[in-house]
C-alpha cells in the first residue's frame, strides 16, 4: 500500500477538521446551541463506547464565557461612568498617599482597588440595590483591602466629608476618621460585613444567602430577588474557608448569590500561581461544585482578533501562558509582548501586524472593560438554579504605571513621588493642576456637575447608597414571664446534666408563642450528642426542597424530618459554616429587621479553639446570639481525650470584648457552656439571680459554727467542679473541723471585666471614693483561706486574685487531656474534692492555722503522691 506523504496527511487532517467544524456551524445555524450540545454529548458517548479515552477537564478555553453575539447594549453613559471611576481612583489613591505622608507607616492599600475599580463601579451604577429598594437591598461583601475605593465613592456621593477622608486610618482624631477596613463595630452605620480576614467574607456570604432563603421559606420574610454579592481576591481563594462551603451553595441552588473573584494573578508577595493558571484552577473547582462560572478575561479590543481566530491558534496560545508570564506581559512594552506572546507563531504575528506596539500594550483585560463586566453581572443575576461566580482578570495596581502596575511590590505601595502622581493624574484626566498636585487634594466636582448628578440618579434608581448598615428593628424585650421558672426550682434530686436542661429550655422557647418562631437552633452534626434529636421531629430540619425521601426511621417517634419550613439549621460537620449561620441570624435585626435568636450548640473544643476568627468577626458585626459549648470542661467529658476536652474556651472567650462567657454548674445558671455530667439540680437560692449574672454568688454556707471551728475557708467552684467543692466542704467540716463556705463562680470573665472597670474608674477619679470591685464586695469579709477550683485554666482565677482579700490557691486543668474516666481525670489534673481539701489544708498551714503534721497525714489519707506527674506539662 502506498504511504501517504506526511504533508498530505497534515493537509487531510486540516481538511477533516474543517469539515467537522463546518458541520457544527451548520447545526448551530439551523437548530441552535441546544441541538449542538446534544450532538456533542452523543458524540462523546459514542467515542467512549468505542474506547476513546477522553481526557477529563472541568475547564473551558481561556476566553470569555459570554460570546460577543450575546452582548446587548449597555445602558447609561459609558463616558460619565469612566470619569466618575477616574475620580474615585484618584481620591482613593490620594487618601492612602496622604495618610502615609502625614503618618509614616499608617498603611493602606492602593493597588487592590486600582485593579477592582471597574468591577465595583459597574455594580454601583447598575446592579447593587440599596436598602430602600423593594427587595430590601442587596448584601455586598467588599474586599477588605479595597476600602479606600469604597470610601472615595461615598465621598463623591456626599456621604463622607473631606475631613473623614483625611483621617483615613485615624479614627481617634477629632471629628473621627475612617477605619482601615470594613468594621461594623467602628462604623456601625456604614459597613455591614467585616471581610479583611481572608476567607471569612466568602464563607459568611454563602451562609448569608442561605439564611435569606431560610427566612423566606419559613415565612419570616417575603420572597424577593435580593442578592448577595461577595468580592474576593484570587490569593484569598487559598484560604480553606473561601472554597470550603461552595458545594453547599450549589446544593442549595443559591441563585441569590454571586461571587466576583478579582483575578489580578497576584497576592501580597508575588504571583498567586506563577507556574500555573489560577483562573483555570478556580473555574474547575467551581464548575465541579456545580456553580455557574462566567469568565471575563479579555476586553473588547480582543473581540476582532478572536473572531478571526478560525484555527484556534490564538485561543490555544492564550491557554498555554502561565500566570507569572502573563504578569510579565502586563509590565512590559508592546514590543516585548509582540515578540514573546504573538511571536510564538507567524500566523499570530500576522493577526496583529496592523496594531502598533502601543496599541498592543493597551489591549484591555476583561475586568477593566465595563461592558464585559456588565454582561457578566447581568448573566449572573439572571441565572436560575445555581450560584454564579464571575472570574474577572485584572491587573494589580492598574493605572499606577511605573510606580507599581503589575509589580510584585505593588500590594504595599503607599507612596508616590510627584512625577508618578502627575502620570496618574494625566492618565485618568483628573482636573488638578501641576501646582496643586503635590498637596494631593481630594477632588469632588460641583453638586450640579454631570458626574455628581449621574451618581445620585443611579443610586436613587437602585434604592439608595451602599454600603449602609441600618438597624431596622427595636431589640426584643426580655420579658419571658414564667418561661424559665421551672429551671429555678431544681430537679428534686433527679440527676440531669446542664446540657439536658438546655435542650429542655430550647424546646420550651421553640414552643413559646412570642419568641418561638424567632429561635434558630444551629448544630454541626452533634444534635444526638446533646440529646436534641427530639427537636428534629418537633420543629423539623430546614431544607429548601423539603424531604425527597422516606426517612429510614419514619416509624419512630423522633424521625429525621426535613422540611421546607424546618427550623433547625443542621449544618453537617462544619463549625465554620455553623458560626456563619449564627452570624447571619444574629445580625438579622440589622440586615432584615428581624430579631432572630440563634443558639449554636457545638462540641466545646471545636468552638473558640477552631473558629475563633469567625467569632471575632461576629463581634465586629455586632451579632447577637448564644453559643453553647457542649461537653465542656477538661475533666467532665470522660473518655474522649486530648483533642476533645476543653479547658480553654473560657480563656479565649475573654478575649472577645462583646462575649459574656459563663461556666454554669446548675440548671438555673445556664449560659455559655454546658456539660454532660449528670447530677441533681438544686433550686436557685433566694436572691442569687444578680450574683449569677455578675459571676459569683454563695451556694452553700458552712453548716458549722464558724467561731467554734478550728479554721475557716472559702471554696470557689465552677461548672462541674462545683460539685467537687461541695464534696470537699463536707470532708473539711467532718474530718478537719474547718468551716467552709462554697461559692459558685459562674463567670471569672465577668468578674475580671467588672474589676478592671472599677480599677480604671478609680485611676481616672483619684479624688473620689474608690469603687469596690464586685468580687471584693462579696469576699472582703469572708473569713479564712480561699481555694478556687475549675475545669479550665488556672489563669482565670489568677486574673481576679488581686481583688480577693487573700491570695487564693488555684486548681485548674492546664495541660493536655487524657482518654479517661472522670474520677481519674480529676485526680490527674488535681481538681477533685481530695485536692480541694488538700489545697485548703495547705493554705491553712501557710497561715499557721494548722500543723504540718495534719497536712502530711491528710496527704496519706487522701492518697496524694508528692512525685505525681505534673499535668500541665505531661
Ligand atoms: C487571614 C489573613 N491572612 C493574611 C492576611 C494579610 N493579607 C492581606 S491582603 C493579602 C493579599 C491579598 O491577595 P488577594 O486575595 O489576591 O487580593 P488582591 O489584593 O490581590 O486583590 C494578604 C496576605 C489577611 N488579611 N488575612
Ligand atoms: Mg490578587
Amino acid at each position: 500500500m502506498r504511504q501517504i506523504a506526511p504533508q498530505d496527511a497534515a493537509e487531510l487532517e486540516t481538511l477533516e477538521t474543517r469539515e467537522w467544524l463546518e458541520s457544527l456551524d451548520y447545526v448551530l445555524q439551523a437548530a441552535g446551541p441546544a441541538r449542538a450540545t446534544q450532538l456533542l454529548r452523543a458524540l462523546e458517548i459514542h467515542a467512549r463506547r468505542r474506547g476513546v479515552k477522553l481526557p477529563f477537564t472541568a475547564n473551558t478555553p481561556y476566553i470569555n464565557t459570554i460570546a460577543v453575539e450575546d452582548q446587548t447594549p449597555v445602558p447609561g453613559s459609558n463616558e460619565i461612568e469612566r470619569r466618575i471611576k477616574s475620580l474615585i481612583r484618584w481620591n482613593a489613591l490620594a487618601m492612602v498617599v496622604k495618610a502615609n505622608r502625614a503618618e509614616d507607616g499608617i498603611g493602606g492599600h492602593i493597588s487592590t482597588y486600582a485593579s477592582a475599580a471597574t468591577l465595583y463601579e459597574v455594580g454601583f451604577n447598575h446592579f447593587f440595590r440599596g436598602k430602600d429598594h423593594e427587595c430590601g437591598g442587596d448584601f455586598v461583601y467588599f474586599q477588605g483591602h479595597a476600602s479606600p475605593g469604597i470610601y472615595a465613592r461615598a465621598f463623591l456621593e456626599g456621604r463622607l466629608s473631606k475631613e473623614k477622608l483625611e483621617n483615613f486610618r485615624r479614627e481617634l482624631k477629632a471629628g473621627g476618621g475612617l477605619s482601615s477596613y470594613p468594621h461594623p463595630w467602628l462604623m456601625p452605620e456604614f459597613w455591614e460585613a467585616p471581610t479583611v480576614s481572608m476567607g471569612l467574607g466568602p464563607i459568611m456570604s454563602i451562609y448569608q444567602a442561605r439564611f435569606n432563603r431560610y427566612l423566606e421559606d419559613r415565612g419570616l420574610k417575603k420572597k424577593t430577588d435580593q442578592k448577595v454579592f461577595a468580592f474576593l481576591g484570587d490569593g484569598e481563594c487559598d484560604e480553606p474557608e473561601t472554597l470550603g462551603a461552595i458545594t453547599l451553595a450549589a446544593r442549595e441552588k443559591l441563585d441569590n448569590l454571586v461571587f466576583v473573584i478579582n483575578c489580578n494573578l497576584q497576592r501580597l508577595d508575588g504571583p498567586v500561581r506563577g507556574n500555573g493558571q489560577i483562573i483555570q484552577e478556580l473555574e474547575a473547582a467551581f464548575r465541579g461544585a456545580g456553580w455557574n462560572v462566567i469568565k471575563v478575561l479579555w476586553g473588547r479590543e480582543w473581540d476582532d482578533l478572536l473572531a478571526k481566530d478560525n484555527d484556534g491558534i490564538l485561543v490555544k496560545r492564550m491557554g498555554e501562558i502561565v500566570d507569572g508570564q502573563y504578569q510579565k506581559y502586563a509590565v512590559m512594552s508592546g514590543a516585548y509582548v509582540r515578540q514573546h506572546f504573538w511571536g510564538a507563531d507567524p500566523r499570530l504575528l500576522d493577526m496583529v501586524k496592523h496594531l502598533s506596539d502601543d496599541q498592543l500594550q493597551k489591549m484591555r483585560l476583561g475586568g477593566h472593560d465595563p461592558a464585559k463586566v456588565y454582561h457578566a453581572y447581568k448573566a449572573a443575576v439572571e441565572h436560575k438554579g445555581a450560584p454564579t461566580v464571575v472570574i474577572a482578570r485584572t491587573i494589580k495596581g492598574y493605572g499606577l504605571g511605573e510606580s507599581g502596575e503589575g509589580k510584585n511590590i505593588t500590594h504595599q505601595q503607599k507612596k508616590l513621588n510627584e512625577e508618578e502622581l502627575r502620570a496618574f493624574r494625566t492618565r485618568f484626566g483628573i482636573p488638578i493642576s501641576d501646582d496643586e498636585l503635590n498637596s494631593l487634594p481630594f477632588y469632588r466636582p460641583a453638586e450640579d456637575s454631570p458626574e455628581i448628578l449621574y451618581v445620585r440618579e443611579r443610586r436613587k434608581a437602585l434604592g439608595g447608597y451602599l454600603p449602609e448598615r441600618r438597624v431596622r428593628v427595636e431589640p426584643l424585650k426580655c420579658e419571658f414571664g414564667d418561661l424559665f421558672e421551672e429551671f429555678d426550682k431544681g430537679t428534686e434530686g433527679r440527676p440531669v446534666s446542664t446540657t439536658m436542661i438546655f435542650v429542655r429550655m430550647l424546646a420550651k422557647m421553640l414552643r413559646d408563642p412570642e419568641i418561638g418562631r424567632l429561635v434558630v437552633p444551629i448544630v454541626p452534626d452533634e444534635a444526638r450528642t446533646f440529646g436534641m434529636e427530639s427537636l428534629f421531629r418537633q420543629v423539623g430540619i430546614y431544607s429548601h426542597v423539603g424531604q425527597l425521601y422516606e426517612p429510614v426511621d419514619i416509624d419512630t417517634l423522633l424521625y429525621y424530618k426535613e422540611a421546607t419550613n424546618g427550623q433547625i439549621l443542621e449544618e453537617g460537620i462544619t463549625e465554620a459554616g455553623s458560626m456563619s449561620s449564627l452570624i447571619a441570624s444574629g445580625t438579622a435585626y440589622a440586615t432584615h429587621g428581624i430579631n432572630t435568636i440563634p443558639f449554636f450548640i457545638y462540641y466545646s473544643m471545636f468552638g473558640f479553639q477552631r473558629i475563633g476568627d469567625l467569632i471575632w468577626a461576629a463581634a465586629d458585626m455586632r451579632a447577637k446570639g448564644f453559643m453553647l459549648g457542649g461537653t465542656a470542661g477538661r475533666t467532665t467529658l470522660a473518655g474522649e481525650g486530648l483533642q476533645h476536652q476543653d479547658g480553654n474556651s473560657l480563656v479565649t472567650a475573654l478575649t472577645v470584648p462583646t462575649c459574656q462567657s459563663y461556666d454554669p454548674a446548675f440548671g438555673y445558671e445556664l449560659g455559655l457552656t454546658v456539660m454532660n455530667e449528670q447530677y441533681a439540680m438544686p433550686a436557685m437560692p433566694a436572691g442569687s439571680r444578680e450574683g449569677i449574672l455578675k459571676g459569683l454568688y454563695k451556694v452553700r454556707p458552712s453548716e458549722k459554727d464558724k467561731k467554734k471551728a478550728k479554721a475557716q475557708a472559702q471554696l470557689l467552684g465552677s461548672g462541674a467542679i462545683l460539685t467537687e467543692a461541695l464534696k470537699a466542704q463536707k470532708i473539711l467540716e467532718e474530718q478537719y473541723d474547718v468551716a467552709a463556705d462554697v461559692w459558685s463562680v459562674t463567670s471569672y470573665g465577668q468578674l475580671y471585666r467588672e474589676g478592671q472597670a472599677a480599677e480604671r474608674w478609680n485611676m481616672l477619679h483619684p479624688a473620689e471614693t474608690p469603687r469596690v470591685p464586685y468580687v471584693t464586695q462579696c469576699l472582703a469579709d469572708a473569713p479564712g483561706v480561699i481555694v478556687c477550683a475549675l475545669d479550665y485554666l488556672k489563669v482565670l482565677p489568677n486574673a481576679i486574685d488581686r481583688w480577693l482579700p487573700r491570695a487564693p490557691i488555684s486548681l485548674g486543668t492546664d495541660g493536655f487531656g487524657r482518654s479517661e474516666n472522670r474520677a481519674s481525670l480529676r485526680d490527674f489534673f488535681e481538681v477533685d474534692s481530695r485536692f480541694i481539701v488538700f489545697a485548703t489544708l495547705n493554705a491553712l498551714l501557710r497561715d499557721k492555722k494548722i500543723d504540718a503534721k495534719v497536712v502530711q497525714k491528710a496527704m496519706k489519707d487522701l492518697d496524694i503522691h508528692p512525685e505525681k506527674q505534673n499535668p500541665a506539662i505531661s
